[in-house]
Parts: C-alpha cells; sequence; structure tokens
C-alpha cells in the first residue's frame, strides 16, 4: 500500500471538490494507523502548497452522530487557514454534499500534550471559547464511509466559521448549554454541550491523547472544534442558517453558490 500515492489522491478530491471511492474499497488491509498516516501526509501535502496548520478538529464525540455515520468512535483532523471563513457566507460551488452543525472551538494559549493531561490541564490553557458552526464534506460518495476512510479523509473536515463573540472559559458551563439550528426559519436540530462526551473540554483531553500517540500536541494559539452539538444537517444553495446557543448569542451562515 504506498501512503503517499493514497494521500495524493485524497489532497487533489479535497481541492477539487470531487467525490470518490472509498479507499477501504481498493485497500481493505488499510488500518486506523495507516489511515491517520494518509490524512498527515495529504494535509502535508496542502500546507507545503501553501495552507497553515492552525488547529485540530474531534469528531463522532456524540452517541447520535457515531449511530448516523455507522463509526463507533471519536476521531480527529485537521484544521488549515485555508478551511476558516472570515464572513459568514458559505460558497457551495466547490463542495461535493455539505452538511453543517453547531460546535464549540476551544482556543489554547498553552501547549497540550500527553498521555497523562486532565480536564484541569485543559482549563489551565484554554484562552477562551468560541460557538462556532463546523461544515462538514465528506469525499466519499453518498457521505459513507468506514471509521478508516473518514480519518483519511481529513475527518471530513471542509470549512468552519467562529462567532464574533469570544467567551471566557468561566462563562457559564458549557455542558448546559442549549443549542438549536434552524434553516430557513425552521428549526432542525436542538442538543445540549453534554452531547459531547458529556462535557465538550473532555474532547480536548481526548484529542491530546491521541495525538499523543502520534508524538503530536496542541500548540499555543490553536483552535479546537470539539465536535458536532448536534447531528449535521444537508445545506442547499440559498438556504439561511441559524445556530442559537443559550447566552451565547447566534450564528448565522448564508449558504450560497
Ligand atoms: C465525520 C466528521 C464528524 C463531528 O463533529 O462529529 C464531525 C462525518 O460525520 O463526516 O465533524
Ligand atoms: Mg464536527
Amino acid at each position: 500500500m504506498d501512503l503517499l500515492q493514497i494521500a495524493k489522491h485524497v489532497a487533489d478530491h479535497q481541492k477539487n471538490g470531487q467525490e470518490m471511492d472509498k479507499i477501504s474499497l481498493s485497500h481493505p488491509n488499510m488500518n486506523v494507523e495507516h489511515a491517520y498516516e494518509i490524512q498527515k501526509l495529504s494535509m502535508d501535502h496542502a500546507i507545503n502548497n501553501g495552507d497553515r496548520l492552525i488547529g485540530w478538529k474531534m469528531g463522532l464525540t456524540s452517541k447520535a452522530k457515531q449511530l448516523s455515520v455507522g463509526v463507533e468512535e471519536a476521531i480527529y483532523g485537521r484544521l488549515t487557514s485555508s478551511m476558516e471563513l472570515t464572513e459568514p457566507t458559505l460558497h457551495i460551488g466547490k463542495l461535493i454534499h455539505p452538511r453543517v452543525e453547531p460546535e464549540f472551538a476551544f482556543i489554547l494559549n498553552k501547549e497540550l500534550k500527553g498521555d497523562q493531561i486532565s480536564v484541569r490541564d485543559v482549563w489551565m490553557a484554554t484562552e477562551c471559547i468560541f460557538p462556532a458552526i463546523e461544515v462538514i464534506d465528506s469525499r466519499y460518495r453518498n457521505f459513507s464511509f468506514t471509521l478508516e476512510d473518514v480519518v483519511a479523509d481529513n475527518a471530513s473536515s471542509s470549512k468552519f466559521i467562529l462567532g464574533n463573540q469570544a467567551f471566557s472559559p468561566y462563562f457559564t458551563s458549557w455542558d448546559k448549554v442549549g443549542v438549536s439550528m434552524a434553516r430557513n426559519g425552521e428549526t432542525v436540530q436542538s442538543g445540549v454541550g453534554a452531547a459531547v462526551l458529556d462535557h465538550p473540554v473532555k474532547s480536548i483531553v481526548e484529542l491530546v491523547k491521541m495525538l499523543d500517540r502520534e508524538g503530536l500536541s496542541v500548540k499555543p494559539g490553536m483552535v479546537v472544534l470539539a465536535g458536532g452539538i448536534t447531528e449535521a444537517i444537508n445545506v442547499y444553495n440559498g438556504d439561511v442558517i441559524e445556530v442559537h446557543y443559550d447566552q451565547l448569542g447566534t450564528l448565522k451562515l448564508n449558504v450560497e453558490l
């Protein structure tokens, strides 16, 4: 199995927004370690071509999300500068079948590493938290994949946007924050922070432990998306998405071609 060749294939499909067959079909022996190596190599490829690693995302951190895609494990992916939206407009012309989901984004001000990391360590290193919307766009046909496939495809990462207002980590109990997501004025999903591993802070702990296995860490200044608070919804040209976070305000996203 030529991991570098597979990684280039994945990187091309990510760049061009073209769907592809599951890698597990042609490489049934691919395991999770191979998949994370493919993810690393494909994102290194993007980074060598001018993109910049700015953080990490956790995915499949809730039972509901795991059930909806048939993968029963949390995963992580890499976030780069080209994924961050600075205006609340999502252009879907070069995306395949985008979905959006509400999340919390942690901004870290100290390095976090090691397999002994605690919740306390994460709070000591958290500068602030933003309400956020993640856009995922699996490169696999029909958004259908195995654990290995989705890891190799950078955990379906596509875009994300943070709210304008940052909050102190002590502002609220993040597991208690209720979230509702509306498409064109109609509420289609709702949930609560505890959907993310009982408390979103635990997602950061889990990420640091998973990264440690690869000798990696979360660096100061990085952003970490903690995982979807509700299931993701499909979005189409012309949609207006509004996500309301109790006490934190509302994030809006206009979907255009
Ligand atoms: C995998 C990515 C999931 C999350 O927050 O759970 C994710 C997928 O569903 O395609 O980003
Ligand atoms: Mg997500």
